[in-house]
């Protein structure tokens, strides 16, 4: 597939999404959903691939779903289509771990986006907002459970209700983001965190994602069992043996991804 809005890249096992619409500060329309949605099952698919990194421009990482495809739709359009039910059934659906790297605006459905990711890394420039009420709708893409999750009710009613922007101190003093680094070191620290995931074990790495992941979908005694099997799953891998071999033997472990 040749793509039109994203670039994708392979620096050696991390695949490098960069979106790219910037008349539009990569506004996020059905093609960049399809293509995303292409990119991310590419990249869980390839074995040689660990881990994703996927950013926008330094002016925005993508300033909402796009206003003006919105604006030609009638409501039946938006229910009949699911509109953009994809980015759930597929995007957040990715099994190998990816990190948003966000500088400038993430709006609306830019800031939903960033917040599929399994963690945001941002710019100082980076600015966060759902401001969906201002055009007179909310978010639809689980901007208010994703941030709601993220950081609270206060603060997630105050940016749904204000539709204000956040800028990287309060988004990391919030814990949406887990740290703010210069905006011309963005990129760097990104792709280096992501080689330094993707030089794990790799159904390691899958089964922590999904274990994090439970937190937010069922109640602690279950989520505590099913991490408990997790656990115990992974125990039966040549990995694990590989890992505890190679610490005893203190040396690097070589892995085998199974
Ligand atoms: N959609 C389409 N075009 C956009 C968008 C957008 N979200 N954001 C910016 N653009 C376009 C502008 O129209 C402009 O185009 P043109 O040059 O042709 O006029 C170009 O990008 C540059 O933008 P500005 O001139 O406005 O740049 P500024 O630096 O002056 O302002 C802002 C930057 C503050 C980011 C401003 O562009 C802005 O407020 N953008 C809209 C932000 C917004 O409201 N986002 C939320 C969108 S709604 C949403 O995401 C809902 C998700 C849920 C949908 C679920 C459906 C079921």
């Amino acid at each position: 597939m040749v793509y039109d809005t994203i670039i994708v890249e392979q620096r050696d096992a991390v695949t490098l999404i960069t979106l790219n619409r910037p008349q539009v500060l990569n506004a996020l329309n059905t093609l960049v959903l399809e293509e995303l949605s292409d990119a991310f099952a590419k990249f869980d698919g390839n074995p040689s691939q660990r881990c994703a990194v996927l950013t926008g421009s330094e002016k925005a990482f993508a300033a909402g779903a796009d206003i003006k495809q919105m604006s030609e739709k009638a409501a039946a359009d938006f229910f009949l289509e699911d509109f953009f039910s994809g980015w759930q059934s597929k995007v957040a659906a990715t099994r190998k771990p990816w990190i948003a790297a966000v500088a400038g605006f993430a709006l609306g459905g830019g800031c939903e986006l960033a917040m599929i990711a399994d963690f945001i890394i941002a710019a100082d420039t980076a600015k966060f907002g759902q401001p969906e009420i201002k055009l007179g709708v909310a978010p639809g893409m689980g901007g208010s459970q994703r941030l709601t999750r993220a950081i609270g009710k206060a603060k997630a009613m105050d940016m749904c209700l204000t539709g204000r922007m956040m800028d990287a101190a309060e988004a990391e003093r919030a814990s949406l983001v887990s740290r703010v680094v210069p905006a011309a070191d963005l990129l760097e620290e990104a792709l280096k965190t992501a080689a330094q995931i993707a030089a794990m074990p790799p159904m390691a790495a899958m089964v922590n994602k999904e274990a994090v992941n439970l937190a937010f979908e069922t109640n602690l005694s279950q989520s505590i069992l099913i991490e408990r099997r997790l656990f115990q799953i992974l125990t039966a891998t040549e990995d694990k043996k590989e890992g505890m071999a190679a610490f005893v033997e203190k040396r690097q472990g070589v892995w085998k991804g199974r």
